[in-house]
């Protein structure tokens, strides 16, 4: 969901926020099941047009508003913005997000145990998930190219989870890189303006 709010707080769209908890005891709320019926977030209105799954959803706010453009023109400079949207989607939420920032950072603060074997079998994955992102990455302060892109879109949210977990310090060792492009990206207004 937050991917949704960098895109619309960087092409400086106004926006309502309408707050849905999808993993309540209760389950997800009926009414959110006509916006979204596989009961996932996030979902989005733009007058009487409603739409659901992020990457539909990001690139239709950069298409229909006015303001910086989050999708490269250079045919080389989109596609590796597209790869790197799907590594994320793919191979990167889940393995850096559940398998290690959630295992070793959200289950030390609701008090239970880490579920190591999971953590220990993400690293490789993760591993081969940032050396990748380092590869194909540019070094102008974006991730590609020379301005924002959905590539850093997808990239922040995560590194934002990720970065709290202990085990990111020896992932992210020969990923210069990276660490120089979220030490930049960390400090946007966007970031700040979306944090959880
Ligand atoms: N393909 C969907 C995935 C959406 C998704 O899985 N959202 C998560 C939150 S980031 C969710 O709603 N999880 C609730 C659940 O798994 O029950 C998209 O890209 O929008």
């Amino acid at each position: 969901m937050r991917i949704v709010r960098l895109a619309l707080e960087e092409k400086q769209v106004k926006y309502d926020l309408v707050e849905v908890d999808v993993f309540a005891k209760t389950g997800v709320p009926q009414e959110h099941l006509t916006r979204h019926p596989f009961g996932r977030i996030p979902a989005f209105e733009h007058g009487d047009f409603r739409l659901y799954e992020t990457g539909a959803i990001v690139r239709y706010i950069d298409d229909a508003f006015p303001g910086c453009k989050l999708q490269a023109t250079d045919p080389k400079a989109r596609a590796r913005v597209n790869q790197i949207v799907g590594i994320l989607d793919a191979y990167g939420y889940r393995t850096l997000v559940w398998d290690i920032y959630v295992e070793r950072v959200v289950s030390a603060r609701e008090g239970r145990q880490a579920n190591e074997e999971k953590i220990a079998a993400a690293l490789p994955r993760a591993a081969v998930c940032l050396s990748e992102l380092t590869r194909l990455s540019d070094d102008c302060g974006f991730l590609i190219g020379n301005s924002v892109t959905l590539a850093d879109l997808y990239a922040a949210p995560i590194f934002a989870c990720f970065m709290q977990a202990p085990e990111a310090v020896p992932l992210l060792a020969g990923c210069e890189k990276l660490i120089c492009w979220w030490q930049g990206f960390a400090t946007r207004d966007s970031m700040s303006r979306t944090r959880p």
